[in-house]
């Protein structure tokens, strides 16, 4: 059976590879396993179709025979589980990989996203200006303690792992605010994750999608 997963038709990002499409081509590369895509526009998210594979209508979703999954979380997870070299055999160490996916999604990317939406959705607010420094210190409470664990080390616990491609795709988006930039241990972290041939053949497939044209 062949692994089909959505993505948007046009992503917002114009291909920076921030939508979620591209955690879940990262983890394919990583594992070797080729996949199709099943390109949406925003309005067919929204439709009958597409909410029976995605409750919410969002994208990405994952299609393996008679399997269909959202969230990327769970989507890594199952790429990580089913084929080798993304979470390591020994429990304990599967198991505090499979923790830092969770940390990732739970823990740190909510607070990018509220920086996100306060940044780009939220600007021309009357309360913006006094709101923007709040959400920001949000996201600096995660990635002080975060940058402090990681120290020396290249990954998050032993070899690179499902818990590493979750949160240098959730750092990921924080790069156009700069506050990555105030932590050079997760600056270095997000661009070794980025340097990852695999990393780099996601992020060209999407590109290749979104490409701007003119
Ligand atoms: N928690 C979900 C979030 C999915 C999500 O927000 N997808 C965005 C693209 S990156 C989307 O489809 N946005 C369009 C919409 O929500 O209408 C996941 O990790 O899969």
């Amino acid at each position: 059976m062949t692994i089909t997963i959505t993505a948007f038709e046009r992503s917002p990002d114009g291909g920076k590879g921030l939508a979620r499409d591209t955690r879940v081509r990262w983890a394919l590369e990583e594992v070797g396993q080729p996949y199709e895509v099943r390109l949406v526009s925003f309005r067919a998210l929204k439709e009958p179709a597409h909410l029976a594979l995605h409750p919410f209508g969002q994208i990405p979703t994952y299609h393996d025979g008679d399997l269909a999954l959202f969230e990327t979380g769970a989507i890594v997870f199952h790429i990580a589980e089913r084929h080798a070299g993304l979470l390591p055999d020994d429990t304990n160490a599967r198991a505090r990989a499979i923790t830092w996916m969770f940390a990732a999604v739970n823990t740190v990317e909510p607070p990018i996203l509220d920086l996100a939406t306060a940044r780009l959705l939220e600007g021309d607010r009357p309360w913006s200006k006094e709101r923007l420094p709040l959400v920001t210190d949000r996201v600096r409470d995660r990635l002080k303690p975060l940058s402090i664990r990681l120290s020396d080390d290249d990954w998050l616990d032993g070899p690179f792992s499902a818990g590493d491609l979750m949160m240098v795709s959730v750092l990921l988006r924080l790069r156009a605010s700069g506050i990555l930039d105030e932590y050079p241990t997760l600056a270095a972290y997000v661009a070794r994750g980025e340097a990852r041939p695999a990393y780099k053949r996601a992020f060209a497939a999407q590109l290749a999608v979104n490409k701007p044209t003119g």
